[in-house]
């Protein structure tokens, strides 16, 4: 096998795997990524010479560049990804399964001299610090120079991995091909440690380290090993005295976990000497420290954050990050200054833009009922920012060790259901309560939007196993930890009869993380329901926060008509979980439903 620079790892089994690969996908060239910055920067190049990739404005935005992807690969595609383990049970009804030698076979042919004419780019990577407790190493063989910048910015990639590669790593195979939808597959083998991706070149699908490894195959690793992987954000709250509480948070794809990980606090807790730190944004991994506590790591090193609805009042910590060093996503091209604009950045839409289609933009046109048609920026546009470029980031987040984990926080978004607070009763019902969460579907993944659908514990799209399995671990694991983290619930998103949003939500929302911590210390009452512990609205200080005490009363309160309509619903979706839900969460169902009468 001849690659162009030197290999990272003289690993026999890495590179027998990697001679497998080109001798299917059969590529021009071979070359191991070393993530210099002299090697990134000749790739920039080569992407802008064939317009994969845009250079921005030098002195508005140093070093950023723009990407479209095809108009018809703009997300994850749940129904093209699979868990491909050797018995269908294992993988589970919420899954999509493949027989996994049907499946190599199978895709096999999309990868068949893919790479003719074409770049293989070898990407060597850490998910986690490297060298610690909690890291794990990946190699992805990608044709894509988006990919491989992307890779460079969201994982901790090049030649300092590759003393890490042995038998274990985790083998990531990913071919462009022709995109075609009907032939696009992300298919992963947890047995055999193997992520397949062909037909796509938009994110969740392609950077293999993020979605694919850190979730869907770390999760099965983590049943296997006694640890957790979660879809959560990580923050640490800092308060007057010093003292920071960390929090890790459990929300659906594009239901705000980004802009919870960077708020900036009102100006009520400002002044007092708050602050808000991000540890992450996306993805957590949880190991049982030799304290007793839950501890948790952020394997990623960037964000691949939601651009629509970015803007300085909002998340101005992630538009700070993102004005440097940055590949963007489908957002729309400000022609006259070359600079990117999307649909809540500010109300000055560019007059002189091109759509996230490339297309020239009429703004004038834009219809929020038709997005996708007649916005700049595409829905589900992205950026792909550095995490130390962001000025709320945890001086932890380099942190082998991790951060202790005081409060777990589910949520999603729920119009009526689900009050702006409220605590578990333990670990096993708020296991139940993970289990149980609901949220309208959005942009993130491909298919209708608005749609509520049982989403647990925000994993629904990226368990690797089966779904009653993995409520098992989360019981096994509550047993284990001396000192868990306590358990709640948010919802940022109720509406009035308008279907406007009744909680400001942003920087507001720090007025619910002050009362979760004081539940953590044992500080405040709260009043107990059926559902679990609600707080007094006297409790959750409003100053400054432009809501009356009638309406948190109103978001604090609990209709039990409809959490009735909810039980036939959660017992359905028990259902289609099938066989392996455990005796613990039919127990706490059935006590939910006597309790609310
Ligand atoms: P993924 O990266 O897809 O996992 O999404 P995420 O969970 O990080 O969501 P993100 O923070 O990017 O927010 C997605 C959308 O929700 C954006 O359009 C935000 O403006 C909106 N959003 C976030 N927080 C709030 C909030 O507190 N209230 C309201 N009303 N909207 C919010
Ligand atoms: C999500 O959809 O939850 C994301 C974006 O974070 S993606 O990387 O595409 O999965
Ligand atoms: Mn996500």
């Amino acid at each position: 096998m001849k690659f162009e620079n030197k290999p990272l790892t003289d690993n026999k089994y890495v590179l027998d795997w990697i001679e497998e690969c080109a001798a299917l996908t059969n590529p021009d060239k071979i070359v191991w990524i070393t993530a210099e910055e002299d090697q990134l920067e000749e790739l920039r190049k080569q992407a802008c010479e064939t317009k994969e990739l845009y250079k921005l404005n030098e002195e508005l935005l140093p070093n950023c560049y723009l990407h479209r992807t095809a108009v018809n690969d703009v997300a994850r595609v749940e129904a093209r990804t699979f868990i491909c383990t050797r018995t269908k049970e294992d993988a589970g009804n919420i899954n999509n399964w493949i027989e996994p030698q049907e499946c190599y076979a199978r895709l096999s042919k999309l990868y068949k001299n893919a790479m003719v004419g074409k770049t293989m780019y070898v990407i060597p990577y850490a998910m986690g610090q490297l060298g610690s407790t909690f890291a794990k190493y990946g190699v992805e063989l990608t044709d894509s120079i988006y990919v491989v910048l992307n890779m460079a910015i969201m994982t901790r990639a090049g030649t300092a991995v590759g003393k890490y590669l042995d038998e274990h790593f985790i083998k990531g195979l990913h071919a462009t091909a022709t995109l075609d939808p009907d032939n696009r597959y992300i298919c992963h083998f947890p047995e055999d440690n193997t992520i397949w991706s062909v037909n796509s070149a938009y994110g969740g699908n392609v950077l293999l380290g993020k979605k694919c490894f850190a979730l869907r195959i770390a999760s099965y690793l983590g049943r296997k090993e006694g640890w957790m992987a979660e879809h959560m954000l990580i923050l640490g709250l800092q308060s007057p005295d010093g003292i920071i509480k960390y929090v890790a948070a459990a929300f659906p794809s594009a239901c705000g976990k980004t802009n919870l990980a960077m708020l900036i606090p009102p100006e009520y807790y400002k002044k007092k000497g708050y602050k808000i730190w991000c540890v992450g944004d996306d993805i957590a991994w949880l190991r049982i420290g030799s304290d007793g506590r839950l501890w948790a790591v952020n394997p990623e090193n960037g964000f691949f954050g939601v651009a629509p609805g970015t803007n300085e009042h909002s998340n101005p910590n992630a538009l700070a990050a993102t004005k440097r060093d940055t590949i963007f996503t489908n957002v729309c091209h400000d022609l006259d200054n070359n600079t990117v604009w999307w649909e809540g950045l500010n109300d000055n839409p560019p007059k002189n833009a091109l759509n996230w289609k490339g297309e020239k933009w009429d703004y004038t046109k834009y219809d929020k009922n038709d997005k996708i048609n007649t916005s700049g920026a595409h829905p589900n546009s992205r950026f792909t920012a550095v995490a130390k470029n962001c000025p709320c980031v945890s001086p932890e987040f380099d942190n082998p060790d991790g951060v202790p984990i005081s409060a777990v926080i589910f949520g999603g978004r729920r119009a009526k259901t689900a009050p702006l607070v409220y605590q578990s009763f333990g670990w096993q019902h708020g296991t139940f309560v993970g289990s149980i969460m609901a949220s309208e579907t959005t942009a993130a993944a491909a298919g209708a939007i608005g749609v509520v659908r049982r989403d647990p514990m925000a994993m629904r799209p990226f368990v690797g196993y089966d779904m009653g399995d993995y409520w098992a671990h989360w019981l096994e694991m509550g047993k284990k930890i001396p000192n868990p983290p306590k358990i709640f619930h948010v919802n940022w998103f109720r509406t009035d009869d308008e279907g406007h949003f009744i909680w400001p939500g942003f920087g507001e929302n720090m007025r619910v993380l002050m009362w979760i911590l004081s539940r953590c210390e044992n500080k405040v009452d709260a009043k107990e329901t059926p559902i679990g512990f609600v707080p007094y609205a006297k409790d959750i200080n409003l100053e400054g926060s432009g809501v009356s005490e009638e309406t948190l009363e109103d978001l604090l309160s609990i209709d039990t008509e409809s959490w009735k309509a909810d039980i036939s619903n959660i017992r359905e979706f028990y259902a289609l979980v099938g066989d392996r839900v455990p005796t613990e969460m039919k127990i706490e169902l059935a006590a939910l439903e006597k309790r609310l009468g």
